[in-house]
């Protein structure tokens, strides 16, 4: 189907933007197609600059939970913007956010509020290198914790879309400092361990991987990672980035009673506005400068625009839980349909979910890693992803990516959306 608004925005996008987009996996280079560019968005739906309209499955990549321009968010941030977009100085709204976070996520005792998931996670391994003398991390395959050096290493999302798993520009000296292990593979963590221990700084994860597509951790895999570190002294550092406010109000440290010794947060806590943070216990946190010598820095960490979106949206989340019961029974919905579908048409799916994070695989199954999800029928979620494009749904441009789902779904949406994954099967 063709966007001819779309295709000459795209046109201009690349004489000007290295590929026409501000991140790769919005190329569509993964899907191929040239990316829709869109103008607005209400609630579950998408308007393209050709006038289209899109039942959204990204919801920019996780933040909508309660659909786009949500009016207490956009009250918000329209209230805080009339004061000034920037201070460089303490605000009330951020010791609020602040605040408001550490009561909805128990064991964190500090919060330190940065501009994005990549800083979040680079800040947080640093912190875990600085208090504890160490150099080496380890990360899984697949999984992806933003664009810092150390994580460009086997990494998930755009970098294994596109078939790069580790970056150039990225150094011998950096990558020999990161460790990297199978997804849910706990004797291999347990052999990396044995052979690195006592220079290992953190373990850091996805408690629930998005960024191979969804792949849940399997039981015991998060409490095997927990007693590693303590047996080894190593941090825990859970990247919640997507999972955090989405799998419930304390996240995937609640879903899965495990406790990790930091959090990253990103986009969801200011809903869709340049935002993240890390967390943890005071202890650790305290070693952060100003109070302690791990030096981190932002002129727009804690921006008074982010903090504003983030208090509506998460204000909203914490006082009404009942939002995420309602968030559960569209998700388990979607996926009982995919189900049912594929089994009628006789086609392989592997539908994995957990919470409103859900995506497909053409294949028996199981996917639990990196390596299963790629051995999976890849050529086959091209045309189906185009299928459900030029059918008014949009999916995440790429396998190795998640959908996310936003409570303002109908009914109606849900099965426009059921209705045309049976066509495109
Ligand atoms: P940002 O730096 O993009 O805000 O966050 C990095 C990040 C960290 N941790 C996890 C678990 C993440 O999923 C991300 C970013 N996710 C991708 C989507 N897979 C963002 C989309 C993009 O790269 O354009």
């Amino acid at each position: 189907m063709s966007r001819p608004l779309s295709e000459a925005l795209f046109e201009r996008a690349r004489l000007v933007i290295p590929g026409g987009v501000n991140s790769p996996v919005r190329a569509f280079k993964a899907v191929g197609g040239n990316p829709v560019f869109f103008r607005k968005a209400q609630g579950a739906h998408l308007l393209d600059e050709d006038g289209r309209s899109y039942i959204d499955y990204v919801g920019s990549w996780g933040p909508m939970i309660l659909g786009h321009a949500h009016a207490p968010v956009i009250e918000a941030v329209r209230e805080a913007a009339l004061d000034s977009t920037s201070f460089g100085a303490p605000t009330r709204r951020e010791v609020e956010l602040a605040e408001l976070i550490l009561d909805m996520v128990p064991n964190l005792e500090r919060i330190r509020m940065v501009n994005s998931g990549t800083e979040a996670c680079m800040s947080a391994i640093r912190l875990a290198r600085g208090v504890t003398g160490r150099a080496k991390i380890l990360k899984f395959e697949g999984c992806y914790h933003g664009h810092a050096d150390s994580f460009l290493i086997a990494a998930g999302s755009g970098a294994q879309t596109l078939g790069a798993p580790s970056s150039p520009g990225v150094t011998p000296g950096t990558a020999a400092d990161t460790l990297t292990a199978r997804y849910n593979d706990l004797p291999q963590v347990k052999a990396l361990f044995a052979a690195h221990g006592t220079d290992l700084a953190a373990v850091i994860v996805e408690p629930v991987a998005g960024n191979m597509g969804c792949v849940p951790p399997e039981p015991g895999f998060l409490e095997g990672l927990r007693s590693l570190c303590d047996l080894h002294g190593s941090i825990l550092i859970f990247d919640e980035v997507m999972t955090g406010f989405r799998l419930g109000a304390g996240g995937a440290q609640q879903l899965y009673e495990v406790q990790a010794d930091l959090v990253t947060y990103g986009k969801i806590i200011g809903a869709g506005l340049p935002v993240g943070a890390y967390a943890g216990r005071a202890d650790l946190m305290d070693a952060v400068a100003p109070v302690g010598k791990v030096y981190q820095a932002g002129t727009l960490s804690g921006n008074p625009l982010a903090m504003a979106a983030g208090l509506a949206l998460l204000g909203e989340l914490h006082a009404n839980p009942a939002i995420y019961a309602e968030l559960e029974e569209k998700s388990a919905y979607l996926e009982a349909g995919l189900i049912r579908i594929a089994e009628a048409k006789q086609v392989d799916l592997t539908v994995n979910r957990v919470g409103s994070m859900i995506s497909l695989f053409f294949g028996k199954g199981p996917v639990r890693n990196l390596d299963e999800a790629k051995a999976t029928d890849t050529a086959r979620f091209n045309p189906f992803f185009h299928a459900l494009l030029d059918a008014g749904v949009y999916l995440p441009p790429a396998l190795f990516e998640t959908w996310f789902l936003s409570n303002v779904l109908s009914q109606a949406d849900l099965d426009t959306t059921l209705d045309a994954v049976e066509a495109a099967l």
